[in-house]
This record gives C-alpha cells, sequence and structure tokens, in this order.
C-alpha cells in the first residue's frame, strides 16, 4: 500500500528555490539564446507571454511616488547592493494569497482602498489611522535595511516609513502594556491562501513585539518601498519591518494594532512552536530544525533569481541597536 504523505504548510517553507531556479534559469537561457540573435524566429511566442507578464509585474510595482523623500542618514546604505525591484516585488512570501513565492499576482486582489489602522488597548490614545493620517502625522523617511527570511535567503530593501516609536509617542501606551499585537487583514472571500491541503490555519495572520522591542530605534512600520507607495505583494498599504529579525514576524497589510498585557499567539508560533519562535531573531549559531541559519543566500542581481551565498550576522548585523534588550 502506498500512502500518498500531503506536505504541511510549514515544510512547503525552504522548497520554493528549487523550482523557481529552474524556471527563471530556462527564461535565462531563452534569453541568451535571444540575445545571440540565435532563438529570436524560434520562439517568437515565449518573448511575447514573457513580456505581459513582465508588464503586469511593473504595473502592480508603478505606484505614486513618494516625495519628498528623506533619506535617514543612519540607514543609508549597508555593505551589500539593493536588491532588484522587480525581483523583490516578484519572489515574496504572503500565504493568504498561496503556498508559493510567485503570489505577486494573486496579491493584486488585496483591497487597499479607504485602509484603515485601529490602534487600541492598553493605550492613553487609541486613534484609527488612514494611509493620509499616517503619512500626515508621522516622520516619514527612507530607511535601507538587511532582510532575512527563515528560509535562509536574504535581500536588501530600501524601506519608506516611520519607526514604531513614533506611534508609542502618540497613542501612550499605559504601564500595564507590556506586549503589542499586530493583526494582518484577513477575508476569506477575498484571500485565498495555499492551494495545496493546509488544514486550519490560524488566520488571521498576527505578529507580536514586546513593547521594549516595538520602543527600539530600528522598529519600523513601512508604508513605501523603492520610493513609492507599498505594492500590495510586500503588504500595501502598511507592514511592520523589524530587521534584526527574522522575515516572518514583519506582519503585512495591518489593519489592527493592539497594547496588551500578556504574550500575544501569532500565527506561525502557533501552527509549529517548535521551529517558529516569539523572539526570532536572526542567529546563525542555532539552526532551524530542518535546515542551517549560519549562511543565507543572498538574492540582489535581475532579472532572473540567482544568489550569491553569505555568512548569516547575528541579528543580522544589527547587534549594536538591539543586542541588548536580549541581555539578562
Ligand atoms: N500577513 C502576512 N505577513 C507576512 C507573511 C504572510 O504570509 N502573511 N509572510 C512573512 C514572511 S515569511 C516573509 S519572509 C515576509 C516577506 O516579505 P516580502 O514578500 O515583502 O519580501 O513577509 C512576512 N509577512
Ligand atoms: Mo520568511
Amino acid at each position: 500500500m502506498t500512502l500518498i504523505r500531503i506536505p504541511k504548510i510549514w515544510e512547503s517553507l525552504e522548497n520554493e528555490i528549487t523550482p523557481e531556479t529552474h524556471y527563471y534559469n530556462r527564461r535565462q537561457f531563452l534569453k541568451t539564446l535571444v540575445n545571440a540573435g540565435i532563438g529570436a524566429s524560434l520562439i517568437p511566442l515565449v518573448g511575447c507571454q514573457k513580456s505581459s507578464a513582465q508588464n503586469a509585474l511593473e504595473n502592480s510595482l508603478n505606484l505614486p511616488k513618494i516625495s519628498p523623500l528623506r533619506k535617514n542618514p543612519a540607514f543609508s546604505k549597508v555593505d551589500r547592493p539593493i536588491t532588484d525591484e522587480n525581483l523583490a516585488g516578484s519572489y515574496n512570501n504572503f500565504y493568504e494569497y498561496g503556498g508559493t513565492k510567485k503570489i505577486w499576482l494573486k496579491a493584486q486582489k488585496l483591497p487597499t482602498e479607504n485602509w484603515k489602522v485601529e490602534v487600541t488597548g492598553l493605550v492613553k490614545n487609541p486613534r484609527t489611522y488612514d494611509l493620509d493620517d499616517l503619512k500626515k502625522t508621522f516622520p516619514i523617511e527612507e530607511r535601507i535595511y538587511r532582510f532575512r527570511c527563515v528560509e535562509a535567503w536574504s535581500m536588501v530593501l530600501p524601506w519608506i516609513g516611520f519607526p514604531m516609536k513614533s506611534l508609542i509617542e502618540a497613542v501612550e501606551p499605559t504601564s500595564a502594556a507590556k506586549f503589542v499585537r499586530f493583526t494582518s487583514f484577513y477575508d476569506s472571500e477575498v484571500t485565498q491562501g495555499p492551494s495545496f491541503h493546509l488544514g486550519a490555519l490560524p488566520w488571521p495572520y498576527t505578529e507580536g513585539l514586546r513593547i521594549e522591542e516595538m520602543a527600539n530605534e530600528l522598529a519600523f512600520f513601512a508604508i513605501g518601498i523603492y520610493g513609492r507607495d507599498l505594492p500590495k505583494q510586500h503588504g500595501a498599504p502598511i507592514r511592520m519591518v523589524t530587521p534584526w529579525k527574522y522575515g516572518f514576524k514583519g506582519a503585512k497589510s495591518i489593519v489592527k494594532i493592539e497594547f496588551v498585557e500578556t504574550q500575544p499567539a501569532t500565527f506561525w508560533n502557533t501552527l509549529v512552536a517548535n521551529e517558529y519562535d516569539f523572539e526570532a531573531n536572526v542567529n546563525p549559531t542555532k539552526p532551524h530544525p530542518r535546515w542551517s541559519q549560519a549562511t543565507e543566500k543572498f538574492i540582489s542581481k535581475g532579472p532572473g533569481l540567482s544568489w550569491d551565498i553569505k555568512e548569516t550576522l547575528p541579528y543580522n548585523g544589527y547587534g549594536e541597536y538591539v543586542a541588548s534588550l536580549y541581555s539578562t
């Protein structure tokens, strides 16, 4: 008797890279043929298909520019090049729209008009903000940060947004507030989830931080990237960015921020606690149960997917900012 074992959602993590590489390498190969003048007459259709997908991708990224754009000099560069915009916008994790890296097109269903973020819980000044309020109320700036996914790939991304601590100052948490819970948009009619069998997932996607982590200089809300408003696939119109933690801590498309007394349940930790802990600080010496975290595939140059292997740094290179939060 043969038992077909259905992979669990978290086992699909990390498996993405191989098929993707094949796909891109094939495109790269065809391109080389075209450039060499060999394939042009043989494969005109391939050329057409590629350009319509490419057009759709570029449209999804071609959002209003944020200007004037103040660049924070403390975060104006890192020791690696910024990842190609088209590549970052077409290699995503956003499980509400599917279980592969290629969700950018499906994520265009996300309804971002009249977006509201409710800030509530143990605060003196609860408030609901729309995107305009956020842009007017908070000091918007660009910060170039390293980005490290728990699946051992990484990028460098030019986020635009504001420090989380400026939101703390605006809403004034009470002394009872010890943690913050962030909730992503979820509507089973709109989001469709991964296409393979998953069982019940703990939707909506939620994440959490200790309030001291949220108050740290690095903790950031992004409302833009690459000089423009945030594309849907990156978690429009507002998502979290905590660059010293694995990427899954950065909840996308946030609708609610709640100041609470006790550590909130979070999506991945609820699903697989022994693989995804609440703290989730980037740590090269602590392997994931199924793979090493000592190195990473640094993805930067387009158009096809390729990477350089780099050593992973403790706290993703941000120890000088955050290590003191964890020295007990
Ligand atoms: N709501 C929501 N937020 C999410 C995820 C998700 O599936 N749903 N995936 C996380 C993971 S695992 C990563 S690596 C990053 C990917 O962000 P990017 O696609 O903008 O690079 O988003 C994080 N935030
Ligand atoms: Mo991730």
